[in-house]
């Protein structure tokens, strides 16, 4: 049966609330939770990943949960390691022992950020290239996916992991031409990935059909995710704007770009 009550977590974050606007759409009930108050929503539980208690009384009764809570930028390993990695563990045991059957996790292209970018003829880049991450963020979300494969085969709670390019209302720079998703697509994709059978742990790439796309999305289109949208309606104005990507520009040689020379920081 197609999951009806789903936890959202990271509901006051960008893309949580972007994606709270957008899911109901497909007939989503969601819960909502987030450790900051979520603005508007005075039914959203105000948790934090560190509260197992809870964690478990949020995931009671859900059909999935789709995580998009955690911190999103780089930050000392000590906050990497309580938000988005015992954190996520956290989430994990609460949906074990209640039974909740799926998790969709808000996994990055950062897990895989020092990957060269393609250039030319190269082949897009495979879900199943190794893992390069670019900061402690990346390496918590090399760990969320391998967490995800560990809770698949141990347990039986399955998981999309979804390595998330750039979801903004529209791509801020050249490189965002490449990794760009829409909100439209991002909700596409999340609906595929709450429904579609049998996914036992799978990775996909995040992003819409884009003109200058760097990675394979067949694993999200396996999943049933047929993207609508293409960054290049931005291209003239970004590439006037600021350039072709600059083979001697060390953020434009790798897939994480400018994470991999001087992330963005968390600020809290
Ligand atoms: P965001 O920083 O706007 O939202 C994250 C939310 O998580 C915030 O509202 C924050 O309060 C909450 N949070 C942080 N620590 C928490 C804790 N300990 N307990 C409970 N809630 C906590 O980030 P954004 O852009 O909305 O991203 C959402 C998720 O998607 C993140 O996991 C991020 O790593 C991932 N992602 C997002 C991308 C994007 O383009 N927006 C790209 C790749 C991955
Ligand atoms: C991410 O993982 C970040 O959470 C998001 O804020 C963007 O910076 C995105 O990657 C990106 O690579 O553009």
């Amino acid at each position: 049966p197609a999951p009806r009550t789903v936890l959202l977590t990271g509901a006051a974050g960008g893309l949580g609330t972007l994606m709270r606007g957008l899911l109901p759409a497909y007939g989503y009930d969601l819960r909502l939770l987030d450790v900051r108050p979520v603005e508007g929503e005075p039914d959203a539980r105000t948790v934090d990943l560190a509260d197992r208690d809870a964690l478990r009384e949020a995931v009671r009764g859900v059909d999935a949960v789709l995580h998009l809570a955690g911190i999103s930028l780089e930050s000392t390993f000590d906050k990497i390691l309580k938000a988005n990695i015992e954190g996520l563990h956290n989430l994990y045991e609460a949906v074990r022992e209640e039974g909740v059957p799926r998790v969709v996790f808000a996994s990055s292209n950062h897990a895989v950020g020092f990957t060269p970018r393609p250039v030319g003829d190269d082949p897009l880049i495979p879900v199943d290239t190794p893992r390069r991450p670019d900061t402690f963020y990346g390496l918590s979300k090399a760990f969320g996916e391998d967490l995800a494969q560990f809770y698949w085969d141990k347990h039986g709670v399955e998981t999309v992991s979804v390595r998330i390019g750039s979801c903004f209302l529209e791509p801020a720079n050249v490189r965002m031409l490449s990794v760009w998703m829409s909100p439209g697509d991002g909700a596409r994709l999340f609906h595929a990935a709450l429904t579609a059978p049998d996914v036992g742990h799978t990775v996909v790439y995040g992003s819409s059909a884009n003109t200058r796309l760097w990675w394979d999305l067949s694993s999200a289109r396996a999943l049933g995710y047929e993207p609508q949208d293409d960054s290049e309606q931005f291209a003239e104005k970004l590439v006037a704007e600021h350039g072709e990507l600059d083979p001697d520009n060390p953020d434009h040689t790798y897939l994480g770009g400018h994470f991999c020379t001087n992330p963005p920081v968390w600020p809290y």
